[in-house]
Formats: structure tokens, sequence, C-alpha cells
């Protein structure tokens, strides 16, 4: 009999615990693609990070700075409106909190944007108190274009499509105006625990 078993037990996967899948989603190994047009590719020493718009005085970090700046490792399950879930995806980068510690502003919104014009509103308080980062490392290694290198917004508590991929910046606006999909129907707000998956959701 062959040593390698092809029996269904060494292929069954630990069940996912119930409680961290938001309703109509499935667990997935996997890490699919999911872009609305071609993957850039921005060298390093032409990239940088802006916060501006509704701010006092607008701030600007090379890449070289940006990576300098204090970073955290977190390890958060992420949800795709087109219903995968995964679980437990461990990302580095630079919390958006720490990004807005010296920035002074009276908007309650930004739009996060991207090369290749992608765009994707939040409200302000969705993306500070430790909810949100600008991340350069996925599982240890850095970002692959693909999935939004050199950075991207990761936003785990909402939908995934409102983790900008290939992020430049953030536009602090004093309204909230919709984003790329936002404006194509998707979900203002966009919480996988309460379905807004389209605008009357
Ligand atoms: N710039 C940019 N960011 C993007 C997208 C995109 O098309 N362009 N797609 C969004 C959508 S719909 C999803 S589900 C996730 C997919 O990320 P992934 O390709 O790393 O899985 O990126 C989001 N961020
Ligand atoms: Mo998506």
């Amino acid at each position: 009999m062959s040593p390698i078993s092809r029996g269904f037990g060494g292929r069954r996967r630990p069940v996912a615990d119930p409680s961290r899948v938001p309703p109509g989603q499935y667990v997935t190994p996997d890490f699919p693609v999911l872009s609305a047009g071609p993957t850039p590719h921005t060298p390093l020493d032409e990239w940088s990070f802006t916060i501006h718009g509704a701010v006092e005085k607008p701030v600007s970090w090379p890449w070289d700075e940006f990576i300098a700046l204090p970073s955290e490792t977190v390890t958060v399950d992420i949800h795709c409106v087109t219903k995968w879930s995964k679980l437990d995806t461990s990302w580095k980068g630079v919390s958006v909190d720490t990004l807005l510690e010296n920035v002074e502003t009276e908007a309650e919104y930004v739009t996060a944007w991207s090369d290749g014009g992608y765009t994707t509103n939040l409200a302000l308080e969705d993306v500070t108190g430790g909810r949100a980062w600008i991340a350069y490392e996925y599982g240890g290694e850095p970002l692959e274009p693909e999935h939004g290198g050199p950075a991207r917004l990761v936003v785990p508590h909402l939908y995934f499509w409102k983790s900008a991929k290939w992020v430049r910046g953030l536009t602090l606006t004093p309204d909230d105006q919709p984003g790329f999909w936002e404006n194509y129907g998707y979900h203002n707000h966009g919480d996988p625990w309460l379905e807004q998956r389209y605008q009357g959701d």
C-alpha cells in the first residue's frame, strides 16, 4: 500500500470558529487577488505617503522615513464582499493613529487614494483607535505588488474593498465623499457583521 494516504483524514482542516465568520462569508486558506485595474509598480525612491486636505499642515514621508516610523505587527481576520474570509492574516505597518499624531484637523472623513487612481472613503473614527494600518509586510515578507505592495491600507473590521492597495495618501475631508466602489453602489460603510455589502443593505 502506498505510504501516502489519500484518505479524507489528511485533508480535513479544522473548522473555523463560527463566531469569527461574519454572515454569508466562507473561510478560505487562499489569498485571492482582486484588483479593478493593472498592478502599479511604483519604485520606492518615487514613493511617499501623504496626509493632506482639511489639515492645518500637510505631512509627507518618503519610503525610508515611513518604514522608520514606529510599526506594529497585527494578526487580523479579513472579509471580502465577494464572500471569502481569511483568518489570522499577519501584517506589519504603521498605525494610522501614529500618522495622525501631529495632524491638526476638524475633518471627520478620509479618502484613501492609491497609485492607479483607486479611492475609498472612510469615517475618521473607522481608521483611528488602533483599527487601521498602512501595511508594508504580509506574513513577515515585503507585501507583494498584487496584494498592494509597497504598502496598502488594512482596515480589517470593514469589508476588504476599504483596504486600498498601493495606497499613497489620505485626504481629510469635512464631508463624506464616495470612493471608487462606493460610487458603483457598494455600501458606504461596509461593516461585514451587519452585511453592509451594497447601498440599502
Ligand atoms: N488600489 C486598489 N485597492 C483595492 C482594490 C483595487 O482594485 N485597487 N480592490 C479592493 C478589493 S474589492 C478587495 S477585496 C481587496 C483585495 O485585496 P487582495 O487582492 O490583496 O486580496 O483590495 C481592495 N483594495
Ligand atoms: Mo472585494
